[in-house]
């Protein structure tokens, strides 16, 4: 089977991995002209486990091509970003519109067309199927049309995308079995037919779900500093209920998807998707939380930010807390910025960062913040004090003055 994907970015990519290692050919196409050329020599530009040795060796087997422009193909898969509209919070579809008018050309009859990326309910009813319909084709009878939304945990891609159950969501039951012989490729979790609206739906509400219940963690880290309890030990204690599940309160909501997808559905019931806006809200409210306490715990001087990565381990910024948070405090303090996972020319080393300052503020998870160099910290600190927002570092040698959401009211 021959499968061309629109998007060589974090799904795009591994997907079109799992499918050359599958014995399929694959063309990957994206719009940046360097990633393109690069990925033709077999060098990828995601941090994610696994992906790089796979696509090195299908450049090499000649069943990978990376390109600007598409190519004739049993399947076409889309997986460009949605962004929403800040006006109305409302799906941009513009990307998935583009990558569907740019594949028309190339499309033969009995091919399938699958969109992954994550696209508000109606989407492909409304405004994908028309784009299709509008160039000749018959949905369901000449061209197979389905929205299968990607649904892997950056870190753990490949594994999830293998493992995974799939939600297959044809505009026609015979548009959802197609798109599921394309799957059947490399999943080996259960392929599930359903409606696109469904699909549409499903997806956007996981997130949604986990959007919601980071937002009940954070609200209880709010109340906790309030009143002068301890938010970790709550957690811990409550989690030991059989049917209980709290999240970990942190700096904000980052990412590509829950800080994006719940206002998907809000746009469509702003009346009605009441708790999801006020998750939506209360989330976004971390990063004055946060400078709130810096501006407790210290009054001037030097802040060393460790990680603006959206979540740890990865080099992915997208959405991140951490820079609103850096904005905020870059107007009363010196901010020196350490990321071991992002290359930027004004980052800093650990040493660097950590010379001279008053604060280490912890705004990510990676595992090199787990357990760091506390000699060096203490001796060339100018005070030595973290304020741990992820709740990572569990000890600290009785000199350093260790804040997290487990004490803040002390
Ligand atoms: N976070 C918290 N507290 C938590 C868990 C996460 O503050 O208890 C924060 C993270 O630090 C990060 C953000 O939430 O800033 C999102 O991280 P994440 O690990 O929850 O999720 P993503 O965005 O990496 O991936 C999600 C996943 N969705 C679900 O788990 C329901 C993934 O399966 C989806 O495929 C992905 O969104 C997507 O592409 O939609």
């Amino acid at each position: 089977m021959k499968i061309c994907i629109m998007g060589q970015g974090y799904i795009g990519l591994p997907t079109a991995a799992l499918f050359t290692r599958n014995h399929c050919e694959v063309i990957g196409v994206d719009i940046n002209e360097q990633i393109v050329e690069n990925l033709n020599k077999g060098i990828i530009h995601i941090e994610e486990p696994g992906i790089s040795d796979i696509i090195k060796n299908a450049v090499k087997n000649n069943v990978y091509t990376a390109s600007l422009t598409p190519e004739k193909a049993d399947a076409f898969i889309i997986t460009v970003p949605t962004p929403y509209i800040v006006e109305n919070y409302s799906c941009d579809l513009s990307y998935v519109i583009t990558a569907c008018e740019t594949i028309i050309p190339y499309i033969e009859k009995g091919n399938t067309v699958i969109i992954e990326s994550t696209i508000a309910p109606m989407s492909t009813d409304e405004t994908i199927k028309p784009i299709f319909e509008k160039a000749g084709f018959k949905i369901g009878e000449d061209l197979f049309l389905a929205h299968c939304p990607e649904r892997v945990l950056p870190g753990r891609i490949i594994e999830e995308l293998i493992h995974n159950d799939r939600i297959i969501g044809g505009v026609t039951p015979e548009c959802a079995v197609k798109a599921s012989e394309v799957y059947g490729q490399f999943v080996e979790g259960d392929l599930m037919l359903t409606e696109a609206k469904t699909a549409e739906l499903s997806k956007c509400m996981e997130n949604t779900f986990r959007d919601v219940n980071i937002a009940l963690a954070n609200e209880l880290a709010k109340i906790c500093a309030e009143i002068g309890v301890n938010a970790l030990d709550v957690i811990e204690m409550a989690n030991k209920h059989p049917r209980v599940n709290l999240h970990s309160p942190g700096p904000g909501v980052g990412g590509h998807c829950l800080a994006i997808d719940p206002y998907f559905i809000y746009a469509k019931a702003p009346e009605t998707a009441k708790i999801i806006k006020l998750a939506r809200d209360t989330n976004n409210s971390m990063p004055d939380f946060v400078c709130e306490y810096v501006n407790k715990i210290i009054s001037e001087g030097k802040i060393a930010v460790f990680g603006v990565s959206y979540k740890g381990n990865t080099g992915d910024d997208r959405e991140s807390p951490a820079y609103e948070i850096i904005a905020k405090l870059s107007t009363k303090y010196e901010i020196a910025i350490h990321d071991p996972h992002i290359e930027n020319p004004n980052f800093v080393n650990f040493e660097e960062a950590v010379k001279d300052a008053n604060l280490i503020l912890v705004l990510c998870d990676h595992d090199e913040f787990k357990d760091m160099d506390y000699d060096y910290i203490n001796k060339s600190m100018a005070k030595a004090v973290i304020f741990d927002t992820k709740n990572i570092i569990k000890e600290v040698p009785s000199e350093i003055k260790l804040f997290n959401y487990g004490n803040l009211y002390e």
